[in-house]
């Protein structure tokens, strides 16, 4: 289960690790929003172009060797542009906003877009009714989440997150039967509010992990009392948590049996198990793939013990 660039990265390391094949990706769709009328699903194109090994590695989402002349033209229409989108990212989501018009579901133009830049694993949105998450930073009105995450880049104490439609939306059939035949299901390290919130939110996947508990593994986000990337650790604050994988699997604790935290965090190994999870340490930050790919192993270890 995956949001963005974070949970792209351990992806990554999964796919070294086993075949892409055996891997479903069930991922957020709360971040999607329009752009000059097309539908654009962040979390999905960066899963997406990270298993194709196309990805702009840099920022971790984009496609490597963009140009910006679409963008650049539009300004003439639209005014000054706050969220990029490059000419070659563009093809994307022009191809999903027709699909889409055509009426095809998420689910099925997001394998069709898998399939074209060559990704074996099934990569899939949580539902393919529509998810969205608002923020409310303090002194501003709700805004949608791209507003926050990008044209604010985060700034503000955050005071609520609403998961709009999470209520209501019915899961992606494949991804319950994901969960419900998988050997492993892994929460990757994303955001737990607005990154895995709006998968866990929906009521039959929250159950389904609920009864696979024992095979769900969550990895920690924050490491060393800070998110490894993101506004993770203001939202935790902000939402009155304390800072630290503990509270991570506070969260977590009644869907996952197992929980990784950084080595860093030792000392939060036995508060951990105290929730009555399994609790284990590992190198979690991913600085190159081949860390992601030992985090990876370690994480699909732990069931085997
Ligand atoms: N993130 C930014 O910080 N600035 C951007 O201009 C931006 C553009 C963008 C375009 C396509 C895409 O798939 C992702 C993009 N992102 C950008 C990342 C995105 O906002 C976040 O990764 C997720 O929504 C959070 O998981």
């Amino acid at each position: 289960m995956a949001g963005g660039v974070g949970a792209a990265k351990f992806v990554r390391g999964l796919a070294l690790t086993v075949d892409q094949r055996r891997l479903d990706v069930i991922v957020n769709t709360g971040d999607d929003e329009t752009f000059y009328g097309l539908y654009v699903s962040p979390d999905l194109d960066t899963i997406t172009y990270t298993l194709a090994d196309v990805v702009n590695r840099g920022p971790g989402w984009g496609l490597a060797g963009e140009s910006f002349n679409a963008l650049g033209a539009l300004t003439r229409f639209y005014g000054k542009p706050w969220f990029g989108l490059g000419d070659k990212d563009l093809a994307t989501h022009l191809y999903r906003t027709d699909r889409l018009r055509q009426g095809a579901s998420l689910s099925r133009v997001t394998a069709e877009i898998a399939r074209r830049f060559g990704v074996r694993a099934s990569v899939m949105p949580a539902s393919d009714d529509q998810v969205r998450t608002f923020v409310k930073v303090k002194g501003l009105p709700t805004m949608p989440f791209q507003q926050y995450f990008v044209k604010r880049r985060f700034r503000g104490a955050v005071e609520t997150i609403e998961l709009k439609g999470v209520a209501t939306a019915s899961p992606c059939p494949a991804a319950l039967r994901s969960i419900r035949q998988a050997a492993a299901v892994i929460i990757a390290p994303s955001n737990p509010f607005v990154s895995i919130g709006p998968i866990v939110g929906i009521k039959k996947l929250r159950e389904a992990l609920r009864s696979a508990r024992d095979r769900v593994i969550a990895i920690s986000p924050i490491v060393g009392g800070k998110s490894v990337k993101g506004p993770a650790d203001r939202m935790l604050r902000g939402l009155g948590h304390e800072v630290s994988p503990l509270a991570i699997a506070r969260l977590y604790r009644d869907l996952a049996g197992t929980f990784v935290l950084d080595n860093i965090d030792a000392k939060y190994l036995e508060p951990v198990r105290g929730l009555g999870m399994r609790a284990i340490a590992a190198d979690t930050v991913m600085a190159t793939a081949e860390r992601a790919a030992s985090l990876a192993s370690v994480v699909l270890d732990s069931l085997a013990r």
